[in-house]
């Protein structure tokens, strides 16, 4: 045994000998490679193999588990899963993270490099499909029985590049290297239809799909904390169910040879095709359909292996509906009852809707799905003919009823997903209100239970225990470990927040982890920082109602006040920013390119440099989000009322102990009320305040008469203070705010100002604000996700954990 094995616990120095060799077996006779000839990347893979050998051990236990108890299953249907790296995750659930150090540090690798080197599997654009990743990481915590399903993109999120401050897109390549964690299942392909058309044989229904693709599933098992418990995520990948077609090969053709794969593959090649095209939109529903049907056949298969009575079905079968882009699962699961196993129409309508229930994430009209009833129609003519039997009988039933699934000539999949679900769920407390007075007014008059909260959450294994060592170190000191699987036990902090000693502890942890970042920065963007300055953080999608412009605007008046009086006593701040636009969302894009103007210009000022720097970090992930938020002082959520579902975001910083600044919207309402008013910097109208405001006129106008730094502010946008070489390059957004101002970034201007000066003035007294931190740490117990998933299964899915 060498000296490091020493320096260990001896159940760790134990794992550690036995991980070294099957890391050794897996470069052998896995990689095939010997160790004098490994690179980093086979060392990685080589861990991962030994890692997923362990947690393969507990999901076929589990499996058995289930299956013995005759557990109800829960079946997570998501187009997106944001799982990002899972090797660290992996080690730290299984209580092998130390014993990994140990066994990699005897073979001359460091663990952090090792770690590092796994691509982020981006399969996911933000919030929804991060949700979905830590779901199903609590979901195994829990010992809940259950599947997520969804797509293996060959191309996840794009990469984001800047140049000259402008977003450039270039393809993600997560797959360019073998995903070790995987298991492909060749041998359970399932065929899946579009177009064609539909007759009838003897009184029963016969869809005869025009094309059919192969759904080939890939399995990759998700462990929960201490290994108890894993799960499958399982992902479809598209293939020609006739690849190769050697006629045509043998004609000379070699390229339409290739042709039936290559289009057939299309289907799981990237993430969100662009669908401004009709080719687009038709992709987009294509895949939709295609993990849909191959989910519920898979479902189905299992459940009949099992029981032989389909009215058992919403009995032992959850079905979730990740937002309405599973909602063909409604009407395909009818057609499975209905057409395919003889079970009456309303009698199939209403064993699936016992089955389906549908989470909400927004509200934005242009974020809600429809679909041409000519496209959809082409595509699944079967099922244009169901939903169209649905909605007559729903709207037979309710003929009061404001509304149909058909709506200006489309489908809209929000309502086919609420009418065809049993419980139907916002969430946040807001977004859950604002669900029954807008968009399913008329439809929760008629099911007024239909509608139920269940506020987001985060995995505290990754996004507190892995990624802020420094803090969960201190945490688990002070109160024992309990808390990595009951986040509610951090109120126990609560009592040491009055002692001196702690609070300088908590505030040593934040300023090493800060350190820690200035350095990565220094290295790898050349900027240096002053780690004792406010690290200021706003890491999410771009988008108008996130308002990164609102944020830019105040950092440019800030920058402008210092310019004025360059001796007061300013509090320095270095700005964050992180975050990607979607490609063909070109206002989005020039917010990017002036923040990055506006850094260059700021960065490079010797007069303010030393109290206000600015860095929008390139292509934001999962793992830049873990570098970031254990290394802030300030979180920003500045939406405008009523558009932010919820924000996860908002409960990571919290949890890790920045204060917020933010408006009343989305999950803030409730981070505000846990932690309470006086550690939170609120401002802003609320979400009835914006819609009255909405209807001033010219309220923009006005707002802007009533602020001198934001009418000097936009000045700067207009003269080209930012954009010397081509002074109009922000008029857009300069006349955007000053004209209609939709998500009301001027109205909001004065009272975000106020608050930031709030927040410098706060800041100034480094104790009182490491209190306040450390009161954010101790009451995001409710953030887990442990919570949330433990409310589904309670008031949704019905299911029952097996584990204590
Ligand atoms: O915009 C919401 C975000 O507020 C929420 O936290 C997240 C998870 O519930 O979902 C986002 N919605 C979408 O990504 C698309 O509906």
């Amino acid at each position: 045994m060498t000296q490091t094995l020493h320096a260990v616990p001896a159940g760790d120095a134990i794992d550690a000998t036995a991980l070294k060799a099957d890391v050794l077996k897996h470069l052998t006779f896995t990689i095939g490679r010997a160790p004098e000839d490994a690179a980093l990347g086979d060392w990685r893979m080589a861990l991962s193999f030994a890692v997923r050998d362990r947690i393969t051990e507990s999901w076929l236990a589990s499996e058995r588990a289930a299956r013995e108890a005759g557990a109800k299953r829960v079946y997570y249907l998501s187009l997106e899963f944001l799982i990002g790296r899972l090797l660290e995750d992996a080690l730290v659930n299984l209580g092998l993270a130390e014993a990994a150090e140990v066994a990699l540090r005897d073979l001359g690798l460091a663990l952090g490099e090792v770690v590092a080197d796994e691509p982020d599997a981006a399969l996911g654009n933000g919030g929804l499909g991060r949700l979905a990743a830590c779901f199903m990481e609590s979901l195994a915590t829990i010992g809940c029985p259950a599947i997520g399903y969804g797509i293996r993109y060959e191309h996840g999120l794009f990469r984001q590049q800047f140049e000259h401050g402008r977003q450039v897109e270039l393809p993600e390549l997560w797959l360019e290297q073998q995903h070790p964690w995987e298991f492909e299942r060749p041998g359970s392909r399932l065929r899946v239809g579009f177009g064609g058309h539909v007759h009838q044989v003897e009184g029963r229904t016969i869809w005869h799909p025009a094309e059919e693709v192969e759904a080939e599933a890939f399995d990759t098992p998700i462990v929960g904390w201490e290994g108890q418990w894993a799960n499958p995520l399982r992902l479809w990948s598209a293939r020609a169910v006739y690849p190769f077609d050697l006629n045509r090969f043998n004609h000379g053709d070699f390229r339409g040879a290739a042709e039936p794969e290559a289009l057939a593959r299309t289907i799981s090649r990237v993430l969100y095709p662009d669908d401004t095209t009709d080719e687009g939109k038709a992709l987009r529903l294509k895949q939709e359909y295609f993990f849909v049907a191959a989910s519920l056949a898979d479902i189905l298969c299992r459940f009949e292996r099992d029981f032989d009575d389909l009215a058992l079905l919403p009995e032992k079968v959850a079905i979730q509906l990740n937002d309405t882009h599973p909602a063909v699962a409604g009407p395909e699961l009818v057609r499975l009852l209905h057409d395919e196993r003889g079970v009456e129409f309303s009698r199939a309508v209403e064993i699936a809707r016992g089955c389906l229930s549908y989470t909400n994430h927004t509200l934005l009209p242009e974020a809600l799905e429809s679909w041409s009833e000519g496209l959809f129609g082409h595509l699944l003519p079967r099922h244009l003919e169901i939903i169209e039997r649905i909605d007559a009988e729903h709207y037979g039933a309710h003929p009061d009823r404001p509304g149909s699934i058909f709506e200006h000539g489309e489908i809209q999949m929000g309502t086919l997903s609420f009418v065809m679900a049993h419980k139907v769920n916002g969430v946040s407390a807001l977004h859950t209100e604002l669900m029954k007075e807008t968009v399913f007014e008329g439809l929760h008059q008629v099911h007024p239970d239909r509608i139920v909260n269940q506020t987001n959450g985060v995995t505290p294994r990754r996004w507190l225990k892995s990624c802020n060592a420094a803090l969960s170190d201190l945490i688990t000191e002070t109160i024992g470990a309990g808390w990595v699987r009951d986040l509610s036990q951090l109120e126990r902090l609560e009592p040491h927040l009055g002692d001196g000693a702690f609070i300088n502890r908590y505030a040593a942890a934040k300023r090493a982890n800060k350190a820690v970042f200035s350095n990565w920065l220094a290295g790898d963007y050349g900027l240096k920082v002053d780690p004792d300055a406010m690290f200021d953080a706003q890491i999410k999608r771009i988008h108008e109602y996130k308002r990164q412009h609102l944020n830019i605007l105040q950092t440019i008046a800030a920058w402008q006040a210092i310019h004025d009086d360059p001796q007061a006593d300013w509090t320095p701040r270095l700005k964050i920013f992180g975050g990607k636009a979607a490609p063909g969302y070109h206002f989005a894009k020039d917010i990017i390119r002036l923040i990055n103007d506006v850094a260059a210009r700021l960065n490079a000022d010797p007069v303010t440099s030393k109290y206000l720097q600015v860095i929008f970090l390139p292509n934001y992930n999962v793992s830049l989000a873990e570098r970031i938020i254990p290394a802030s002082d300030l979180s920003e959520q500045i939406s405008t009322a009523g558009k932010e579902a919820s924000g996860t975001g908002n409960m990571k910083f919290a949890l890790n102990g920045a204060l917020t600044i933010g408006t009343l919207d989305g999950a803030n309402v409730e981070i505000r009320e846990q932690v309470g008013p006086e550690n939170f910097f609120l401002f802003g109208m609320t979400a009835a305040e914006v819609t009255a405001r909405r209807a001033v006129p010219d309220h923009a106008r006005r707002a802007i008469e009533g602020s001198a730094p934001l009418a000097r502010a936009l000045g700067a946008l207009r003269d080209g203070t930012f954009s010397p070489d081509e002074p109009g390059r922000y008029h857009g957004i300069a006349d955007n705010i000053a004209g209609g101002d939709h998500f009301l970034v001027a109205s909001d201007f004065a009272a975000y100002h106020a608050a930031q000066t709030d927040v410098s003035r706060a800041y100034g007294d480094r104790e009182t604000w490491a209190r306040m931190a450390a009161r954010n740490t101790a009451r995001s117990g409710w953030f887990s996700s442990d919570r949330t998933i433990r409310g589904y299964m309670g008031e949704i899915w019905g299911a029952a954990p097996l584990i204590d």
